[in-house]
């Protein structure tokens, strides 16, 4: 290698220049950053040759897997043709009212509509925006309040980071546990860990579902305009609520007219081995959000499934919408779209993943808890969570968890990374989110690299006394 392309001289250039997104760049240029080079099938390599094994899919996005020839090509043949051009004064493009129709297919019951925008993040900023008009057209403009939950992820524009419950990103938006944006209210989240002891599960999901209607009756159902959620959190760390959660939520929206908003960023295009989660689930939305897999994340892309019940008002009495992106159906973007779709239908991907490798992974994944540092296992399709504990116990709220000053996950997902395994550490909760292509053979190699990462930090933990 010469001496531009050298590791260390990489790593140089991109601590001068390059800020990352949530990053402690003092601490990153200490040590440098990782410089991923190539990708294939559910493996990266970095600069140095070394091999990494894609369990997050790059970021809960390349769901059908890296080096997707027929994808580049798509893109390729689009971008001779027609590389660019808006959706706003009263023109189209091939490839955005294609998808626009294909989502309609695959999308659940109800959504014949779309809004294009180039993430997740502009996507919810766009709910918040189509939340407002609907309410305004329907003559009920003093429904403006918004409920959201503690630990969720919406995005990190100031309105997606106003919805989320990240207390580290609400501290920088403002003063302690407040938003920027405000009517913005956050209930607690549907973690069985964090708040059900002493309940059975579902018990616990009727409990944290009683949270939004007290919270609806709080602020008055006359003010509340919408809930949001992700069907699981996942950035939150896959918390997967019980049974009882959703349908109770459904029915606390339906009685006191609030519109329904499932942010699907993770959770679409197979992820829980249904196209949406909220067929998984059996939530009836108003508004879907989606993202990531959409494009597999070979561009970018985002937007909003727009329930009948809105899309029909605003059509039939909203007159102008202002609102919109200069990449709003961009068709680059969704020429790669059309193709990733085509790759989950024609390879089966979402009934493969429901019927024989998700429960395969499930059940080889549940196998890690007989380590020692594993406390608890959880996951659905092809999401799945585990539980560092210092020490079991007869069940999980026994066990003893190890102190806030031990960051056990940071210390994991670094032996994880050192021995070519991608997991993402959210506390004490390692996650997976692999590319839905694998096959049983990459799950067994998967789930040995994992046992083996979690034996060199059962070493590490009892070399440095933290057990
Ligand atoms: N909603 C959900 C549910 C998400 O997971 C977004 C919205 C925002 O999407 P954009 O495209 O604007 O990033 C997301 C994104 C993590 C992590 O650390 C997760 C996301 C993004 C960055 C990091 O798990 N999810």
């Amino acid at each position: 290698m010469n001496n531009e392309t050298s590791t260390a001289c990489m790593q140089s250039t991109d601590a001068q220049h390059y800020l990352h997104p949530f990053t402690d760049h003092k601490k990153l240029a200490a040590r440098g950053a990782r410089v991923i080079v190539k990708a294939d099938d559910i493996y990266l390599w970095d600069s140095e040759g070394k091999r990494l094994l894609d369990g997050m899919s790059g970021l809960w996005c390349v769901n059908v897997g890296y080096g997707r020839q027929s994808i580049s090509d798509a893109v390729y043949t689009q971008m001779e043709q027609l590389p660019y051009y808006n959706s706003f004064f009263n023109t189209t493009n091939l490839p955005a009212l294609r998808l626009a129709q294909t989502l309609s297919e695959i999308a659940p019951k109800g959504f014949q509509h779309v809004f294009f925008t180039g993430s997740g993040s502009e996507a919810n900023d766009t709910n918040l925006r189509l939340i407002r008009r609907y309410w305004d057209v329907r003559g009920l403009a003093a429904k403006r309040l918004i409920i959201s939950r503690q630990n969720a992820y919406h995005g990190s524009t100031i309105g997606g980071a106003s919805l989320g419950g990240m207390a580290g990103m609400h501290n920088q938006l403002g003063e302690q546990d407040a938003c920027v944006i405000p009517g913005i209210h956050h209930i607690g989240q549907p973690y069985y860990l964090e708040s059900g002891q002493g309940l059975s599960e579902q018990e616990f999901g009727l409990k944290a579902a009683s949270w939004l209607e007290q919270k609806i009756l709080e602020l008055g159902a006359e003010n509340v305009a919408a809930f949001f959620a992700e069907p699981l959190q996942g950035a939150g760390g896959v918390i997967i609520p019980p049974a009882s959660y959703w349908p109770e939520i459904q029915r606390i929206c339906r009685k006191y007219d609030i519109l329904l908003v499932v942010d699907e960023v993770i959770c679409g295009f197979g992820r829980t081995g249904h196209w949406f989660a909220c067929e998984y689930f059996g939530i009836e939305a108003d508004l879907i959000t989606f993202a990531k897999g959409v494009t597999s994340g070979y561009l970018p892309l985002g937007g909003v499934l727009v329930g009948e019940r809105v899309a029909q008002l605003l059509i039939a009495e909203g007159g102008d919408f202002n609102h919109g992106f200069t990449y709003s159906g961009h068709p680059a973007a969704c020429a790669a779209a059309l193709e990733n779709i085509r790759i989950l239908r024609d390879e089966h991907l979402v009934e493969q993943v429901r019927e024989v490798t998700g429960p395969y992974l499930q059940q080889q994944f549940a196998s890690l808890l007989d380590h020692p540092l594993v406390g608890m296992v959880d996951g659905c399709g092809f999401l799945a969570a585990l539980v560092l504990v210092k020490q079991k116990g007869a069940s999980i709220f026994d066990a003893v968890m190890f102190d806030k000053t031990v960051d056990v996950g940071m210390i994991c997902r670094e032996h994880m990374f050192n021995n070519g395994m991608i997991m993402r550490a959210v506390g004490n909760r390692m996650i997976i989110a692999p590319p839905l292509t694998m096959s049983r053979e990459q799950i067994d190699e998967m789930i040995a690299l994992i046992r083996f990462c979690l034996d060199r930090t059962l070493a590490d933990l009892q070399q440095k006394n933290l057990l």
